[in-house]
């Protein structure tokens, strides 16, 4: 075990699959780390680590006091276990040893206002704290993560230097992180990526579910579709990994590992925040909505094949096997759907980013987000280059859908998408994700609504009242009294 003569640079407290890699890349960037884990075999296990991948200046401590007093003061130290009660004990643990001046930062995928809370709980004891979202998995943490830290600017300084190196680096753009605004900033922000994150793998999926069921894409099929589409427009890890996926054959069996996945999904509860918080706000969030929902759809396994025997001579696999496809015309008319529905979706994201800016004085800068999420993270796609722009050329742009490029883009492929969505919805396939993104647009760009019929009956039924087109001020009509009137 280290001993604390030598003082470390910081210290990282919580060893698992993200604390482990995250400290192994500042060690290796230069930064002499003391690690700590509350199971101390994690402790030994990351400095063997340390050791195997060449010698890294990672220091061990089985008890907090020591690995406190082993670093440099300031002290800053990364906190990264389970999200919740974890974090406040660890920070108990720790906190009795620290010194004012002394800054915590936790790199979890927190709830904001808990970061807030603990903020305001340390500043009380003289400490610094920060909420960083760290994105990219363990891959990322290793090598290079897209990381997102909000809090104390004092507490941001002590420890840029770090930050700088450890993170993802992108040719011509710089490093992947920025300081991201107060309070629990750069944990909103992290979350409303993850909310992204969950719309570009469901569109994603409805792109395969179209090519498979619709298509009748094979595996290597779409293996090189998305390889292809991987050199392009859609360029993106997302992407990459996806046709990554269709070439990987089962190892326990015949056939390929992807049909053999239950088709079941996880989550761990950032897309549905990302939900409330755009309800809250009352900002439209419907793709990120849709893939939340497909997700809870998702897990009614059993529901959904009883369900389908119930349905099974609904008429629909009749259409499925008989219509004629032209693969080529919808392998790119899919691929367009899919960049189209992404714009309206990254639109949705970044109007919520905003929305809570505006209502905390957070002061985010939008284009700058689109800048540090270029590497690292799980979204990383050259798409967000496009995004960075538009917010240069306009950082109070209302929606990104009318930025003159993506106006454009949205314009050149709407045939597609059009052609794609309807395609789905006459053979039974669901793409809940492409839909919400092509009602949203649609929504979006008309000048006029159903929404007068909506306010009508709101003041029909309840006295609401109602603004009028032609004069202002709130109007209410006797609405009753006038049909029973009409009908004399
Ligand atoms: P986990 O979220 O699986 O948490 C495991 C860690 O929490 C272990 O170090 C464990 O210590 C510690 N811990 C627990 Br559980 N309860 C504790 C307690 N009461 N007191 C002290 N320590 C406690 O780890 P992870 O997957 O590395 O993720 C860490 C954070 O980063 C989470 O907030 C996660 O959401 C976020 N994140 C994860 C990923 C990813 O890909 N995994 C990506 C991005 C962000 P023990 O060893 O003693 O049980």
């Amino acid at each position: 075990m280290g001993s604390a003569d030598t003082l470390s640079r910081i210290g990282l407290a919580g060893l698992a699959v993200m604390g482990q890699n995250l400290a192994l890349n500042i060690a290796e960037k230069g930064f002499p780390i003391s690690v700590y884990n509350r199971t101390t075999s994690k402790v030994d296990e990351t400095v063997e680590r340390a050791r195997q991948e060449g010698n890294l200046p990672v220091r061990g401590f089985h008890d907090p006091r020591s690995f406190v007093l082993s670093i440099q003061k300031p002290r800053v130290i990364i906190v990264l276990v389970k999200a919740g009660a974890p974090v406040d004990q660890t920070i108990q643990t720790l906190s009795v040893h620290m010194e004012k001046g002394d800054c915590v930062i936790d790199g979890g995928n927190e709830w904001y206002e808990n970061t807030e809370r603990r903020e305001k709980a340390m500043s009380e004891l003289s400490l610094l704290y920060l909420g960083m979202g760290v994105s990219g998995g363990e891959e990322g943490a290793r090598h290079g993560p897209s990381l997102m830290p909000g809090g104390s600017f004092e507490a941001y300084k002590n420890i840029e230097d770090i930050l700088l190196k450890v993170a993802a680096q992108v040719p011509d753009s710089g490093p992947c992180v920025t300081y991201i605004g107060k309070g629990g900033s750069g944990n909103f922000v992290k979350m409303v990526h993850n909310g992204i994150e969950y719309g570009d793998m469901q569109l994603i999926a409805e792109a395969y579910d179209v090519l498979k069921s619709i298509g009748k894409l094979s595996n290597s099929e779409l293996h090189d579709v998305f390889a292809e589409w991987n050199q392009g427009e859609l360029l993106s890890f997302l992407i990459e990994i996806t046709a990554d996926i269709f070439s990987i054959k089962d190892d326990k069996g015949d056939g390929y590992l992807v049909d053999k996945v239950l088709d079941k999904t996880g989550m761990k509860g950032t897309g549905k925040w990302t939900v409330q918080q755009a309800a809250e706000l009352s900002v439209a969030a419907p793709t990120i909505a849709a893939s939340l929902d497909s997700r809870f759809l998702s897990g009614l396994k059993e529901e959904r094949v009883n369900a389908a025997n119930v349905f099974k001579h609904g008429g629909l696999s009749g259409i499925l096997s008989n219509q004629f496809v032209d693969k080529r015309k919808l392998i790119d008319d899919v691929r367009q759907a899919l960049y189209a529905s992404k714009i309206c979706s990254y639109a949705q994201g970044m109007n919520l980013i905003r929305a809570k800016s505006i209502e905390k004085g957070w002061d985010l800068k939008l284009g700058e987000l689109a800048r540090i999420w270029k590497g690292g993270c799980i979204i990383r796609a050259v798409f967000l280059d496009r995004i960075k722009k538009a917010y240069d050329r306009n950082p109070y742009l209302a929606n990104l859908l009318i930025d003159p490029e993506f106006s454009k883009e949205i314009l050149d492929r709407q045939a597609a998408w059009r052609r794609v969505v309807s395609l789905a919805i006459n053979s039974g396939i669901t793409t809940p994700g492409m839909c919400a993104s092509l009602a949203y647009f649609d929504t979006y760009r008309r000048g006029r609504l159903p929404a007068n019929l909506v306010q009508s009956q709101r003041d029909y039924f309840g006295a609401h009242t109602y603004e009028r087109i032609d004069a202002s001020g709130a109007f209410h009509t006797e609405w009753f009294k006038l049909a029973k009137k009409s009908k004399m």
